[in-house]
């Protein structure tokens, strides 16, 4: 896979140089200022991260957000491939993110030698990709989708064309009983989603007869059919707040929920549950967990780990991502604003 992530300068600054009564929100939006520097946030960071930020949403607004910015220097808090499209759509400003080191399951799960083998076994099919990859397959699929416009995307392909989805299998499935496509899927899952467990929620939904269930499709079909609502994150967020109801359970990463309760702060979100036994906070995504204050002040200040994606590649990723834009201009922008 190709590495986009840029060296840190030989004179970086690292956690031992920060002074431990450095306010670090202050020092981070004096470098802001500094740099011309707009932070983008994903719902799954941290609570601290979100409130910190320019702008909060999914990948669909934040890429939305990454294309159309005027600032010098983007500042990505998600995982690496965010920052990835974020520098695929706005080569010409300096990206940086936090920690270079947060990665993807799904991306991992879909290597480009396999993808572009899996691709020549099925010549006439259209590939449509899931943008949890990385850039190498991006350049080697058709049209990129999110989880918010995957459904409408799907639709707008030519009906006779067989469809390669990639790499979440359980949003493909999803996606093809939606839309009725003959789809056929990469075996990839992501390593949160897919440990939700059907039976503790069931159980759950005993001791909370009046919750509802709001599910995101990267979760299995044994816990997508006791949902009450399935969408992606922007969805999940405006169904809760919409939906006249005092309680939800939430099966996706409860990072969200911070959002949800700001949004509607009088009621309640229960995260779903993993399998019996299993930790209170295991659904928190361990690479998303990655950024830290600490190291978004030191991303700023370096001015890395910054993001280079080789522009032959660049190009190449950049024609699916830009028909995402054009078959998503029907999708509302959601995502939230914090007045700085
Ligand atoms: O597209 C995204 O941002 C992800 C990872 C999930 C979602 O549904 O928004």
């Amino acid at each position: 896979m190709t590495d986009t992530v840029l060296p840190l300068p030989a004179n970086a600054k690292t956690e031992a140089d920060i002074d431990p009564t450095l306010d670090l929100v202050e020092a981070i939006n004096a470098l802001r200022k500094e740099k011309n520097a707009i932070i983008l946030a994903h719902y799954y960071q941290e609570g601290e991260i979100q409130d910190l930020a320019d702008f909060v949403g999914d990948s669909l607004d934040l890429s939305r957000k990454a294309a159309a910015t005027d600032a010098d220097m983007i500042v990505f808090c998600g995982v690496r491939f965010m920052g990835e499209v974020a520098k695929i759509l706005s080569p010409g400003k300096i990206v940086v993110i936090p920690d270079s080191e947060a990665g993807c399951s799904l991306e991992e799960s879909c290597r480009p030698e396999p993808f572009a083998a899996f691709r020549a076994k099925h010549p006439d099919h259209v590939a449509v990709t899931y943008i949890n990859c990385s850039a190498d397959i991006k350049a080697l699929s058709d049209v990129i989708v999110t989880s918010s416009n995957a459904e409408v995307i799907v639709n707008s392909l030519p009906q006779d064309k067989p469809i390669l989805f990639a790499p979440d299998r359980h949003l493909g499935a999803y996606i093809a009983k939606k839309t009725g496509r003959d789809m056929t899927l990469w075996p990839g899952s992501c390593i949160i989603h897919e440990q939700f467990s059907e039976k503790e929620l069931v159980k759950l939904k005993t001791r909370h007869p009046k919750a509802l269930v709001a599910a995101h499709p990267e979760c299995p079909e044994t816990v997508l059919r006791h949902a009450d609502y399935i969408g992606s994150t922007k969805g999940i967020l405006d169904y809760v707040v919409k939906t006249e109801a005092d309680e939800f359970i939430i099966a996706t990463e409860p990072h969200i929920i911070h959002q949800m309760t700001k949004a509607a702060p009088t009621k309640t979100f229960i995260p779903a549950p993993f399998a019996e036994g299993e930790c209170a906070s295991c659904a928190d995504c361990p690479f998303m967990a990655k950024n830290t204050l600490e190291k978004i002040y030191l991303a700023m200040l370096n001015e890395g780990p910054a993001l280079a994606v080789p522009e032959e590649l660049r190009t190449r990723a950049l024609k699916p991502l830009e028909r995402m834009l054009e078959l998503s201009a029907s999708v509302p922008m959601g995502g939230s604003s914090n007045a700085k």
